[in-house]
């Protein structure tokens, strides 16, 4: 079957091309896709353009566009297993990991069909008789949503979702290793009847397809989700048709354990932090920023546990985490704990692949803990992506020299996406969360988030915010209009004639 989808067709790829994709975990072959190139991502731009600028869509009332997003919400709470099957299969994660992603997903439609819905512009009172005075809101154009390998199907939903809440038309390209959801997504959007050009699936590498949809002067706006370099090369190529630029590049996440926190919670919240979905997470707690105090009570415990932890494919139901996405990306994982420990790290646990000869044929990498760890160290302020714990440690006189202390630490970072703060203190845990310059952070807790809040980057981890409000308002326009209803003339000029 082709899998391209342009204008309201399936197709295959201009050139014909194809590309096999395998599962992470045993390398099985999982699907062969059609592989585009500039070629297809231009017919699609085409059709996204004339989707927008002659198609229904933009001016179809927020209700009805917010009963479509509601209706994508019902079809995957009924098709939730086999969606997840295939997230599993091209992500290597585990079927209960993937499960949650299909609830988080529903419940962003779900958000975004709301808002999509309660839409209303603001009235402005001018003051002046005679004149009525209104901003309304308008979809931005044609969108190019770019996404990564990680949550394929969430990270499309956050933008997926606002997109059409807000009117607008795109051309989606997902990362090139995990297609298969995305293919799931646009054939729903054709059968729940979204008009054809609305959306748009091209599959193919970022370096030709990608590179089309992020300069094209058709498109209007781009929003990625993927790594540091490749967010400042999109931005780069959307500046000379001044594209609106949404970016989510990652992070290196701060989880500061004060000595008075609930270390039962605070250690085992740590070990979710950094080893979910093997650390594949942009907001990870890859950084342990811990108290002095209690560091060798925090890491003896995080090593005995970090032990135990079982790696395993999707269907294996003993297994906690699971293999990384590819052999480079095991390679680039394995060369970043070598630099750490040739930089003064010390190894404490994993540092390589596991022994089980079950688990050859997949990418996977030990849990590892980096000791002794301190901010100069590119370990410590590199994003390494994979099951990797680094720990800084940081103590103080006073009570302030001790929280100054930890915040400095936290904050020593090019990124801001996430932290945490540990402590049962809430003043403490209130005032350090206020400090830290990261877009998230959470008090005593680790991952969680809800589709009505706001999340994305301060600093280097990106450019405007996905979800809540702000995330609609992303792929939104506001315009005043001003209206009025007793015209007369300005009489700024004379007029010899009158
Ligand atoms: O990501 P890329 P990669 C980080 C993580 C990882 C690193 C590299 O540190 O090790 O990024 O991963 C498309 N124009 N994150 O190489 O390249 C690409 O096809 C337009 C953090 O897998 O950023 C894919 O669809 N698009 C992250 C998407 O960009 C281009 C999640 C992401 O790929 C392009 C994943 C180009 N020139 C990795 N080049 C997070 N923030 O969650 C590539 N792409």
């Amino acid at each position: 079957m082709p899998q391209l989808y342009i204008d309201g067709r399936w197709q295959d790829a201009a050139s014909g091309a194809t590309r096999e994709i395998h599962c992470p975990a045993d390398g099985e072959l999982v699907a062969t896709v059609a592989e585009g190139d500039e070629r297809d991502a231009e017919l699609a731009i085409a059709a996204a353009r004339a989707a927008f600028d002659e198609g229904t869509w933009p001016s179809t009332p927020g209700p009805e566009r917010g009963l479509l997003l509601h209706r994508l919400a019902d079809l995957l709470t009924e098709e939730k297993e086999e969606v997840a099957r295939l997230e599993a299969l091209d992500t290597g994660k585990r079927m209960v990991e993937a499960r949650l992603d299909m609830d988080d997903i529903i419940s962003v439609f779900r958000h975004f069909a709301t808002l999509a819905a309660a839409e209303a512009g603001r009235v402005v009172d001018p003051g002046m008789p005679g004149i009525s005075s209104r901003v309304v809101t308008e979809p931005v154009g044609v969108c190019a949503l770019i996404t990564p390998w990680n949550y394929p199907l969430l990270q499309t939903s956050w933008k997926v979702g606002p997109a059409l809440a807000a009117g607008n038309t795109f051309v989606l390209k997902p990362s090139e290793l995990t297609p298969s959801t995305a293919i799931w997504l646009v054939d729903a959007l054709d059968r729940l009847g979204l008009p054809k050009g609305v959306a748009n699936l091209v599959l193919g590498p970022g370096a030709t397809v990608g590179a089309t949809m992020t300069s094209h002067p058709d498109v209007d706006l781009v929003s990625f989700t993927g790594g540091l370099e490749t967010g400042r090369g999109i931005m780069a190529a959307a500046a000379p048709t001044v594209k609106r630029v949404a970016l989510e590049l990652g992070g290196k996440n701060p989880n500061v354990i004060f000595a008075d926190a609930d270390m039962d919670a605070a250690i085992d919240n740590a070990l979710t932090a950094v080893f979910l979905d093997s650390g594949q997470v942009c907001s990870g707690g890859t950084r342990l920023v811990v108290e002095e105090s209690v560091h060798d009570q925090v890491v003896d415990e995080l090593v005995r546990r970090a032990r135990q932890i079982r790696l395993g494919g999707p269907f294996d139901e003993q297994a906690e985490t699971g293999p990384l996405i590819s052999k480079q990306h095991r390679e680039k994982v394995e060369a970043y704990v070598e630099a750490g420990i040739a930089e003064g790290a010390k190894l404490l646990v994993g540092g390589e692949r596991p022994a089980d000869p079950e688990l050859d044929k997949g990418f996977y990498y030990l849990p590892t803990i980096l000791d002794g760890c301190t901010s100069e160290m590119s370990c410590v302020q590199d994003e390494s992506f994979g099951p990797v714990l680094t720990v800084e440690t940081f103590s103080g006189e006073t009570r302030e020299a001790a929280e100054d202390a930890a915040v400095a630490i936290a904050n020593d970072t090019i990124y801001g996406l996430a932290g945490a703060v540990w402590s049962q203190d809430a003043g403490r845990a209130e005032r350090v969360a206020k400090r830290l310059r990261h877009g998230t952070i959470w008090i005593n807790d680790y991952h969680p988030y809800v589709a009505g809040a706001e999340w994305g980057g301060m600093k280097q981890s990106g450019i405007g915010r996905e979800l809540g409000l702000a995330g609609l308002h992303e792929y939104q326009e506001s315009k005043h209009i001003w209206h009025n209803t007793s015209p007369a003339r300005a009489g700024w000029f004379s007029d010899d004639q009158a």
